[in-house]
């Protein structure tokens, strides 16, 4: 992996990958994409950048060609409540995206990660410690497109040889970008309220388990699984991946250690919560951690701290807490 091309890399993920990869690769090594180009947004101006809109193969495949990437990596997708209220738009998104993606990595013989998701399993799934193999039928849009996408991704490994790699995300944390249509968004919103008025309303219930990960531990997967030995990568494209796992008390609680005052309240969103109660409570992530050697740095105590620290200085005046 020497030189990158990002796709969706204004999304929540993108916004922190396309920083990171710079600093490993070199800010000449990373090709950012998106259907959109935001003005001072660092990672227009950072490096390379150009507008694409992964519908259109033949510019996918011109640009890869252009700056001769070898890898490619796929984030644009929207994410489970939006597809929820959009479905025939996810799934021209998230699969015909995906398949061009995958066919500029084939043809031109690019190493290649997407993320997979928790969406990816449904009601019927074990709920806790839920294994790397097992049943997968989700209920919603977003979960078909990416069991859907898992497939594919080993499909075209299996039959074209293509070196494709993913992880499972759980619900991602972060100080920088936001989520924007996602189920696990609650986990996120909370930080920004707690830090504005002392207090949250939540959209999901109480008692609503889900995966969570602190963005830094997110990038550094991504990192970690591209340069793992392939040899060693049994499951490839659907890496069960996790650091904690809370419900909405839980998280009150912690944040509560360092504002005692932090007041949670609830008004559910009976679309959303029906999609947080169709995925897993916990995921077993022994395939990741002896396949490539995943492992989180921050739990929930550690990730808090940190997101309010920052968070903090990120609202300037509007921080009163
Ligand atoms: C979402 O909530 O849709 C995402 C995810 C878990 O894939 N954060």
């Amino acid at each position: 992996m020497k030189k990158i091309l990002v796709t969706g890399a204004l999304g929540q993920i993108g916004s922190e990958l396309v920083g990171k990869l710079r600093e490993i690769y070199g800010q000449d090594n990373v090709v950012a994409t998106d259907i959109r180009q935001v003005e001072g947004h660092p990672v227009c101006e950072t490096g390379i950048f150009e507008l694409l809109d992964v519908l259109d193969y033949e510019r996918f495949l011109a640009i890869a060609r252009q700056y001769e990437v070898d890898t490619v990596m796929h984030l644009a997708a929207l994410l489970s409540a939006v597809a929820e209220a959009k479905p025939q738009l996810a799934w021209d998104i998230n699969m015909d995206g995906l398949v061009n993606a995958l066919e500029v990595a084939r043809e031109l013989n690019l190493q290649f990660f997407t993320p997979s998701s928790i969406g990816a399993f449904g009601p019927s799934t074990p709920k806790d410690a839920t294994p790397q193999d097992t049943l997968q039928r989700p209920t919603t849009m977003y979960g078909v497109t990416k069991v859907s996408g898992e497939l594919l991704c080993d499909y075209y490994h299996t039959r074209f040889g293509v070196d494709t790699r993913g992880v499972r995300f759980p619900g991602l944390i972060s100080n920088v970008a936001l989520p924007g249509g996602g189920t696990t968004d609650y986990a996120v919103d909370i930080f920004y309220q707690a830090v504005k008025a002392n207090q949250y309303e939540s959209f999901i219930g109480a008692g609503t388990q889900m995966d969570m990960m602190y963005m830094p531990d997110a990038l550094q997967a991504i990192v970690d699984l591209m340069e793992a030995d392939e040899s060693k990568l049994v499951h490839r494209n659907a890496f069960n991946i996790t650091a904690m796992s809370f419900d909405p008390e839980e998280i009150a609680a912690a944040i509560r250690k360092e504002l005692p005052d932090f007041k949670l309240t609830y008004k559910v969103d009976p679309v959303r919560q029906a999609i947080a109660d169709s995925w897993p409570n916990s995921l077993d992530i022994t395939a990741a951690q002896e396949e490539w050697g995943f492992k989180a740095q921050y739990d929930l105590e550690a990730m808090v701290k940190d997101m309010l620290a920052k968070l903090r200085v990120k609202l300037g005046d509007e921080a009163k807490y």
